[in-house]
């Protein structure tokens, strides 16, 4: 291991762009993959260099373990960063890169591997002193032997896969009669999901807060927590949006919730940026749910209150370097929303088409972060997240003012987004005492319509006209200073005729 001299990004969309960047601002070159897709995507514009790496599906291109070794073999990078998703995760591909001699900018594969089993997991941090729900060991796949667990935790229980993580094939069960079909469901989710139908049992904590405590370790042992976020305000597992600080925790909760985060990193001898997310009940008891073992969608607001550049840090990390800080001091608050292309109005079903217009909201304490770009085509081969948006403030109100500001201000045009539905979550009231739990969008917008906007296709026409400018002023006179109102704008124009 040595210094990182040029980094190979194995991902696509806004966290390659995301990469590509803190590269270039610590003057290392940067080699983005794309597949066939993606050939003029914003990542592969931007990046030093770019490799082509197959078709479309994610299984033939951006998971495909021997092509991205290829690529960088190819293109002499000497690292990879696996961003977040794809095989950020995957314990065989970081093996793989080390394998090859190469440093994969990320934990060690033992570490992916500890926590990618869930139960595995589960027990090493019961043995690290760090709290966890109470559960079963991974039982039988029959309706008895979960019976009996129930009565013993209590119910209601839930009901979750050993591989799983992220909710898929989890199942509450609140009696008895409901226990033997939800076994059965279960078991055949996590096959089909995991190629892995191991199933046991917890019991279900209700309306629980999901706060995550971010932590970085170095390979000389060093171990810090760079605080927590709030990341409860999720529709069917997805977030969409997250903040730091988190409104419910206090400074004892704190200090409470980053030692069982450091202690949980420690024990499976982390190395980089890791996520330790816990289940906080409305008493104020927080439970270990699961390790994340990459940098995290979210990571921008911890960015924003700690002045770090995360990225940045885990480049140097894996090249060796000691942490470079220890006890970080937070400032401030941040939150992110998620903006996907997706139609609130039909059951969030991901929304096509192409990016035809695109307003960034600006200003010192906005960010946002995209990887798409006027002309993108937004198909059904990736996840739809088409931008983050992030603002900072002194107060949390300030930050939650500034972010419905940015919010309005942000245009897509050509693709559906969730936009309107963030706005609405971010004004409404019980988000703004801070109120946020998993709940939290079931309770108050199962049955949220979007406000009645313009019409697109006149809103097009309209805009197109007002394009036209001065020049096209009904008298004729080419007045630059005037404003162009398409009122004053349509006197070349003609029915059936061009302009
Ligand atoms: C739970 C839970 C309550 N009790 N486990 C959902 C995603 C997966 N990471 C774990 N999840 C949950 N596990 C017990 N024992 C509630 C959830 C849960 C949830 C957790 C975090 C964020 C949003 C959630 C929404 C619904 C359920």
């Amino acid at each position: 291991m040595g210094r990182v001299r040029k980094i190979l990004i194995a991902n696509r969309g806004e966290i390659a762009v995301r990469i590509i960047r803190t590269c270039r601002a610590m003057g290392i070159p940067s080699v983005a993959v794309y597949s066939e897709a993606d050939a003029d995507a914003p990542h592969v514009r931007l990046a030093d260099a770019a490799v082509a790496i197959g078709p479309a599906p994610a299984r033939e291109s951006y998971l495909a373990i021997e092509k991205l070794l290829a690529a960088a073999d190819a293109s002499g990078a000497d690292a990879i960063h696996p961003g977040y998703g794809f095989l950020a995760e995957n314990a065989r591909f970081a093996a793989a890169v080390r394998d090859r001699g190469l440093t994969f900018i990320g934990p060690p594969p033992e570490a992916i591997a500890a926590m990618g089993d869930k139960v595995a997991a589960r027990t090493l941090m019961e043995r690290a002193g760090v709290p966890v729900v109470p559960a079963t060991p991974v039982l039988a796949p029959e309706p008895a032997a979960f019976a009996a667990a129930a009565e013993r935790l209590g119910f209601p229980v839930v009901i979750k896969a050993a591989a799983g993580g992220g909710g898929k094939g989890m199942r509450i069960v609140r009696r008895t009669e409901d226990l033997a079909e939800a076994v059965a469901a279960a078991a055949r989710e996590a096959t089909a999901a995991f190629g892995d139908g191991r199933i046991y049992l917890e019991r279900y904590l209700e309306r629980p807060r999901h706060v995550e405590v971010q932590v970085f370790a170095d390979t000389h042992g060093a171990v810090v927590h760079l605080g927590e976020r709030e990341c409860s305000i999720q529709r069917r597992h997805q977030k969409i949006v997250e903040e730091s600080p988190s409104p419910a925790v206090d400074a004892s909760l704190r200090t409470a919730m980053t030692d069982a985060g450091i202690q949980a990193a420690a024990a499976v001898a982390y190395v980089g940026a890791g996520t330790i997310e816990f289940l906080l009940d409305p008493e104020g008891r927080f439970y270990f749910l699961e390790m994340n073992t990459r940098l995290q969608v979210e990571h921008p607001v911890t960015e924003w209150i700690t002045g770090l550049d995360l990225v940045r840090e885990q480049i140097l990390v894996a090249g060796g370097a000691p942490l470079s800080f220890d006890a970080v001091a937070t400032r401030g608050h941040a939150i992110e929303c998620r903006l996907y292309s997706e139609d609130p109005a039909r059951g969030f079903l991901p929304a096509t088409g192409a990016v035809r217009v695109l307003g960034e909201p600006s200003g010192a304490w906005v960010r946002f972060d995209s990887g798409v770009a006027v002309g993108s085509r937004i198909g059904v081969d990736y996840d739809p997240l088409l931008a983050k948006l992030s603002t900072y403030g002194a107060t949390r109100e300030e930050a939650r003012l500034r972010m419905l500001a940015a919010l309005r201000e942000t245009v897509f045009l050509g693709v559906v987004t969730n936009r309107d539905y963030l706005a609405a979550v971010v004004a409404h009231p019980a988000f703004a005492a801070g109120a946020t739990h998993t709940e939290f969008l079931a309770e108050h917008f199962s049955d949220w319509t979007p406000p009645a906007g313009p019409d697109h296709a006149l809103a097009g026409a309209l805009a197109a006209l007002a394009l036209a400018g001065p020049a096209a002023r009904r008298d004729g006179a080419p007045d630059a200073a005037a404003a162009p109102s398409p009122w004053e704008s349509l006197g070349a124009w003609r029915p059936g005729a061009a302009r």
